[in-house]
This record gives C-alpha cells, structure tokens and sequence, in this order.
C-alpha cells in the first residue's frame, strides 16, 4: 500500500492533544510503568502524525494493538546459593511482536528488572529489529536476580532454574533469547547448555553462542562496533568521521568495552569507562593495552572499574558520578537507561560535544533528548544506533539454520551494511528540510511503517 509519511499537520495541537488521550490509555492500562509509558510517548510523538494521516492505520487500531505485549511469561525461579541458602528470584519473557519474525531480544539479570523495565526494553525492540533489515521480531526477558557477587556455580545454578522454567517457549522459529546487562557468554553458555538438555535439540535457540558451539564471529563485538559505525555515519554528513576525536564512553561492560575498541581501531580516543560506582577519567586515552586489562578485570576477575586508577595512576576516579562532565566530542553512553538527564545533556553541549551515539537502550533522558536535538548536535538514538548487536545475532540464526559459519570480514562487512543502511533509512524519514535529520523521528517512522504494514497485511490476529 502507499502511505503518507510526510503529514501535513496543519493542526500540531490535534497531533499533540492525540498523543496525550492515546497516552493516557496506556498510562490507565499499565500503571507504575514508567519506563514503558516514556518509551511509547516518544515512539507516539513520532508517529501520530503518519497514524492521523492514514485512515487504514487508524481504522485498524495499529498503535494501539503495538503497545499491548501479544504474550508475556512470569515465572518463579528457585535455586540454592554455596551456603545452601534457597533464594527466589521473579523470570519473565515479554513476546512484544513477532510480526515480521520470530520473538527475537535479549535477556537481563539485574535487580532493578520488573515487568515495566522490560516491556519497555520488548517495545524498544520491535522497532530496532524492523531497522535491521532482517526478519526478527520483537521480546526482551530476565530476572531480577543479582549476579554480582556470585560464585560461578551460584551463575550456573540460577541460570539452569531459569531456563528450566522457559525451555518449552523458545525455539529458533519461535522464540531466541540473547545476552543484555549481566548475561553474556558465561551466562548463554550455562542457559544452552540446559536448554540442549531438557530439549535434546542442538540449535539455534539462543544467540550469543560461543564460537567453538555454533556462535558468530563478532557477536560479542557488535554493538559496540555498530554504535562506532553509526557515529562515523552520521559525522559522514558533515564530511568528518570519528578519528582524532575524543569521545567519553560509559559503563565498562560488552558495549562499552567494544566501542572502545573500535574507537581506538579508527584512530579515535576514548577518555572514560564508568560503572554504578563511578568513573575513570584517563586523559591519554584507554588504548588497547589497557582494554585488555579493563577486558580481563571485568571479564575474568570480575572486579570494579575504580581498580583502573590503581594500575594507571595517570588516571583519576570520580566516585558516584557519570562521565558526562567531561569535555569531549563524542560521547557513547553504554551503561543503562536513563543515564544521560537534562543538566548531563547540557553539560555536554557546553562542552563543545556534537555526536551522541547510544550504545545502551534510552540511556537518555526526554527531557535530555530535547536538549540535544535543540542544540542541533548529531543524535542516534539506541534503537538505530545499537541494532547492530541484534543484527549479528540475526546473522547467527541465519547461519545456525544453514549449518554454516561466515568469515569475520563477511560478518564485518554485513554490519556495516546494516548500519549504512539504518542510517540511512533514518535519513529518508527524519530530514528537517533544513540539513538537520531528527534521527529520533527517522528511526521510529522507518521502523513503525515496515511493522504496522504488516499488521494490516496480516489481518486481525
Ligand atoms: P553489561 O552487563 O556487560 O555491562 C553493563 C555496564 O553498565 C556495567 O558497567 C554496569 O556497571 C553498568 N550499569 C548497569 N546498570 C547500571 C546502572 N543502573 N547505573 C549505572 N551503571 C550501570 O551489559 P551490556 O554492556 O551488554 O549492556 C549495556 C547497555 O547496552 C544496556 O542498556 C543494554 O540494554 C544495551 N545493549 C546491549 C546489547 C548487547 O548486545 N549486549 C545490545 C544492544 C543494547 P555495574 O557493574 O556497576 O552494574
Ligand atoms: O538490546 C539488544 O538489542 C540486545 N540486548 C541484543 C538482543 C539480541 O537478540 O541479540
């Protein structure tokens, strides 16, 4: 069908005053959820003027059928700590969409998880796994289980309980869970390895596999080096890429870890790493030298990003604070959501920073987001700026059904291309007319038109 995408909304107040009744539904219908009502408000505000234009949208009720999860799972998880202790922990799996593929999105093991959080995370999904390209729909799952701390047979019992109580919803065309904040390879290795035994299938149900059993090459790279490639696409509109540019990075976690990887690869600099605790301030740059300490601290030993200033006494630490007040050009907040507020944003700004790219999922603020996009800096938002995690694992899926493994150049060049691409699909949709691309608009319409078309192609399910 052809769809109008450019409304022209003569009346910005009836768009507005549709956005605050359709929000106020949602709020009604899911209370408390906070996270969840700020991610749909943002993806509402992009898209009812497209929703108004278009009767078919509005006659069937696409919007108001993308908020509500086709399936969500709760479950209890019981498992038993070193000293014997029984602990009970909260599973869930929030189904968003699997419209345009199977149920496809990470896992989360972390204490601040409820239903919200993830909904919120499920909703973010959809609309980056339509960017991708690739035929993924949308979930997000975990628990609010705390791994720090625990011992690695503590991590292996709780994950066995967790995938005890999920085995039976996932699948490879049905359902692929893969890592987020606390699940990596550790974790997906432990989760596979009793998926494989209650199933007695060996496939793709999870991604993030390690390599020697059925993982990609660059899987554990890709989101940090996709949130790279998109900065350098976006700084490829002004004729300039990231290298010999300053950036300032947060969390110390995968996405971080590899961003700053890449920044180094591109001939970048990379002044900060942070964690819950604080951060580290090393004006000579993380090179790749002390990345791999960072990598084996984090990583192996498990320890806490404030040891760095030990081993690099060059560096300083700022207990309890966020990088943000740290001059840069660039900045990729890694971390979580909500971590970038209005006065970091304005921090940044004064400071002469013009490239936002996030590599967490709503790492900003709305308010924060208005201050970017205000100053008239280059802002990607998460969901177009860290699909490429999301899209190699596509590329896992993919070669997992065809018993096949693609070279990390092969993979490489794809993840470029999907990046490429989701820019510039972001491009089509979000320019001002004026040079400016709101790549928040960009991102959600793109991502909004390929899923609610097939709503309407699908009939009413
Ligand atoms: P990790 O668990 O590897 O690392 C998380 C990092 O963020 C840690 O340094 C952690 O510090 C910090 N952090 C977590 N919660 C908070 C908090 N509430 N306040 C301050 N710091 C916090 O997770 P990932 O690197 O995988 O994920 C980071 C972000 O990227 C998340 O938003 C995730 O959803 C997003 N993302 C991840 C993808 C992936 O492929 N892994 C793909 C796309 C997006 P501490 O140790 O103190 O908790
Ligand atoms: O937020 C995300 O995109 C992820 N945590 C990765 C999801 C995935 O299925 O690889």
């Amino acid at each position: 069908m052809s769809i109008t995408v450019s409304a022209n909304v003569k009346d910005r107040s009836a768009v507005e005053s549709s956005v605050n009744a359709f929000m106020d539904e949602v709020i009604a219908r899911a209370p408390g959820e906070t996270e969840f009502h700020q991610a749909v408000h943002e993806v509402a505000k992009s898209v009812m003027p497209i929703v108004q234009a278009n009767p078919a949208y509005r006659q069937a009720r696409i919007l108001e059928r993308l908020v509500v999860p086709e399936m969500v799972l709760m479950f209890r998880v019981t498992w038993t700590d070193d000293q014997g202790n029984i602990h009970v922990n909260r599973g869930y799996r929030v189904r968003m969409s699997s419209l345009i593929g199977p149920y496809k999105g990470g896992l989360r093991f972390h204490p601040s998880v409820n239903l919200g959080v993830l909904k919120f995370l499920a909703f973010e999904q959809v609309f980056k796994n339509s960017l991708t390209t690739l035929p993924l729909g949308g979930a997000k799952g975990g628990s609010d289980f705390d791994p720090k701390g625990r011992s690695d047979a503590e991590i292996m019992r709780f994950c066995q309980a967790f995938m005890t109580s999920l085995y039976h919803h996932i699948g490879p065309d049905v359902d692929v869970p893969a890592g987020d904040i606390g699940v990596g390879g550790r974790e997906i290795g432990y989760l596979f390895g009793q998926y494989r035994k209650l199933t007695g299938h060996f496939h793709g149900a999870l991604t993030g596999k390690s390599l020697n059993w059925g993982g990609s090459r660059l899987r554990p790279e890709a989101t940090g080096y996709g949130a790279v490639y998109f900065a350098n696409e976006m700084l490829a509109r002004r004729g300039e890429s990231v290298e010999g540019k300053t950036a300032t990075v947060s969390g110390s976690g995968n996405v971080a870890q590899y961003t700053v990887e890449k920044l180094n690869a591109l001939g970048a600099k990379a002044v900060t790493l942070s964690d819950s605790s604080g951060t580290i301030v090393d004006p000579d740059g993380i090179d790749d030298e002390k990345l791999a300490w960072v990598m084996e601290l984090k990583n192996v030993r498990r320890g806490r990003i404030a040891e760095y200033v030990k081993q690099f006494p060059n560096a300083r630490y700022l207990e309890g604070k966020r990088p943000w007040s740290v001059p840069c050009d660039l900045a990729f907040p890694s971390a979580t959501q909500n971590e970038v507020d209005e006065s970091d944003a304005q921090q940044l700004v004064n400071n002469g920073c013009y490239c936002v790219s996030e590599g967490a999922n709503m790492p900003s603020t709305p308010q924060a987001v208005d201050v970017l996009q205000k100053a008239g800096i280059l802002y990607g938002p998460g969901k177009a700026a860290n699909a490429g995690g999301v899209a190699v694992s596509g590329l896992e899926m993919n070669q997992n059904a065809g018993c096949m493994r693609r070279s990390r150049e092969d993979v490489d060049a794809q993840l470029q291309g999907i990046m490429r691409s989701i820019h510039q699909n972001c491009v089509q949709y979000g320019s001002n007319g004026d040079g400016f691309v709101d790549y928040v608009r960009g991102a959600n319409t793109a991502a909004f038109v390929k899923v609610a078309d097939a709503m309407l192609q699908q009939g009413i399910v």
